[in-house]
């Protein structure tokens, strides 16, 4: 063979390629069970305090345990709060405790106890101080006034009433003023409470300023009826300052839906009108700094949308332009798979940085899409802001088709301790709430190189194949991958014109096991040696190598599923 000939031989070459797994865990699920029709899992909030992880579940159909002098009963559907000890377990379903109410001197049957809830933080830490969880058809006379009731973290008695909105008038038409129909905490440990029902349903916010001690009711345009101003609240920090914002939805108002932020003294400072007639545009709302650029960005679900059929449901992504004055560039929209009644962004959680990139990552809950099995959705947060397409998708149908899920999803916490984040999910149909589990990200890159593939000067390739291997895992050791180097691919196994020199077992294929540290790359080289009396010299020599994660010490048996494996060729 004249060694200028073989120079037309083309060369396929992979370099660097890298490989992630995106990384929640739908095969072990710490899962929750409540009463059958309870709705268990309406509402949802997480706790860490000490070594303990606490799971607060509202069922506000569930049957509400009271203690009356030395005795206790149920009052029947009047609605319970479940406190379960989240701390990692291998269980798959675990109960939880009833939490103990005192009892009240007319007090209603169905006060929809569990409707909402809030964990109220040390001020301006992370630590939480109490958990504060409504009642908002909570009845006085004919009046569903609502109520409110605060507890301290872990403890299943001692629930005392919150302050609840003042100066609200009952002119004896509007019996609903449905107060904590939804409830927030701001950073500084001040509180917030809906009160959608009030003023013909115009609806208003009670601010409780506990770092002041001053109240404060906040409206927006009065005459409008319905509104239903306090359905949702949030709070966020749009600006480069401090100031930490109220944020109102009114999904009623003018049958489309607004939502307003509100400034220091409460007035409306930035608003946005629903695009549709009975999207609910404000249903759910959620701030989140998902671009990492020290402002929050706001996040509007109008679960009703119509998209193509019905309810299919929408979120907009508002990007903070993050300067001295509330400013966002222009939405953009999210629609999960546009499902018939999914009801996409029913839930918008903030569940900090999923895969440890810095960005934080966002939940959102589509709870009746594909009949009624739910799904929830997670977006990436990125320089850019939030990605458009989903990175992971989970249904209620892998855990043993869990109904209604994503209705509710919670903060996060790492329950396992394994450095990712973690949050729970419910699945309101079935009554059932599933803690998800952030699996640990390992990425692995391997550059191929071949030197001296001037094959007019020489018939011998040496293959240098280099593995890297890094994650954030809080703990991690040794990986050992598998791999398969092939040479000569394209042709078929009695044509190749490579052999490699030092291959045990066939003189075409090589696989072996490496075992990594963290971040400390090993290089391996072979030879491959072309063989004499060649008649094939158009087609191109392809190189292939695939390989598997074969094992890693400090992952659990049961978390060792990442089978990241790659075709490179
Ligand atoms: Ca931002
Ligand atoms: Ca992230
Ligand atoms: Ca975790």
């Amino acid at each position: 063979m004249k060694l200028l000939d073989v120079i037309s031989f083309g060369f396929f070459l992979i370099i660097n390629s890298r490989i992630f797994a995106f990384n929640i865990d739908t095969n072990f699920p710490i899962i929750f069970k409540g009463e059958t029709d309870s709705m268990f899992g309406f509402s949802l909030a997480i706790a860490e305090q000490d070594s303990n992880i606490w799971l607060y579940v509202g069922a506000p159909r569930g049957n509400k345990l009271v203690k009356i002098n030395n005795n206790f009963s149920y009052q029947n559907r009047a609605g319970s709060i479940l406190l379960c000890n989240a701390s990692y377990a291998w269980v798959d379903e675990k109960q939880c405790s009833e939490m103990l109410f005192p009892k009240e001197a007319g007090v209603s049957i169905h006060d929809m106890t569990g409707f909402s809830m809030t964990v109220v933080p040390k001020p301006n830490t992370d630590k939480p101080n109490k958990i504060l969880f409504c009642a908002p058809l909570w009845s006085k006379k004919f009046y569903h006034l609502g109520k409110c009731y605060e507890a301290k973290i872990g403890e299943i008695t001692n629930i005392a009433p919150t302050i609840i909105p003042q100066n609200i008038s009952v002119d004896g038409r509007f019996v609903y003023l449905s107060a904590g129909f939804s409830v927030h905490s701001f950073k500084n440990g001040d509180v917030s409470y809906g009160v959608p029902g009030t003023n013909n349903c115009s609806g208003l916010i009670f601010m409780d300023k506990l770092s002041t001690g001053t109240q404060k009711n906040v409206t927006i345009n009065s005459k409008v009826t319905p509104s239903y101003l306090g359905f949702s609240i949030y709070s966020g920090k749009f600006t480069k300052g401090k100031t930490e914002f109220l944020i109102g939805g009114a999904p009623k108002f003018n049958d489309t839906g607004r939502v307003d932020i509100f400034n220091k003294q409460y007035s409306s400072t930035w608003n946005e009108i629903g695009s549709q007639m009975g999207s609910y545009f404000g249903a759910a709302l959620c701030a989140v700094d998902v671009n990492h650029d020290g402002c929050d960005d706001l996040l509007i679900g109008s679960p009703m949308y119509k998209a193509k059929i019905a309810m299919e449901g929408k979120v907009n992504v508002y990007i903070s332009q993050c300067t001295a004055r509330i400013s966002f560039w222009d939405p953009k929209p999210l629609f999960g798979s546009k499902g018939r009644n999914a009801q996409f962004g029913n839930a918008i959680a903030d569940v900090g940085d999923l895969n440890n990139d810095l960005y934080k990552d966002v939940v959102i809950g589509a709870p009746f899409e594909d009949d009624n099995i739910g799904c929830i959705y997670i977006y990436n947060g990125g320089k850019e802001g939030l990605a458009n397409d989903t990175v992971q998708r989970i249904c209620g149908g892998t855990f043993k088709t869990l109904l209604g899920f994503g209705w509710s999803i919670s903060k996060s916490v790492d329950v396992d301790k394994n450095g990712y984040n973690d949050f729970a999910v419910s699945a309101l149909i079935s009554n059932k709430v599933a803690i998800l589990r952030g699996r640990p990200i390992i990425e692995v890159s391997v550059n191929m190189d071949l030197n001296n593939a001037n094959l007019s000067e020489s018939n011998i390739i040496n293959i240098t194949l280099i593995f890297l291997y890094n994650t954030k895992h809080s703990s991690s050791n040794d990986l050992v991958l598998g791999y398969k180097l092939e040479v000569d691919t394209a042709t078929v196994r009695s044509n190749k014109r490579l052999r490699l020199s030092d291959s045990v077992g066939s003189d075409t294929e090589i696989e072996e096991k490496i075992t990594l540290k963290r971040n400390e790359s090993v290089s391996k080289t072979f030879t491959a040696v072309l063989k004499s009396n060649i008649a094939d010299f158009l087609t191109p020599l392809k190189f292939n190598l695939s390989y598997c994660i074969h094992s890693h010490k400090n992952l659990r048996t049961n978390f060792d599923q990442f089978s990241i494996e790659k075709k490179m060729s």
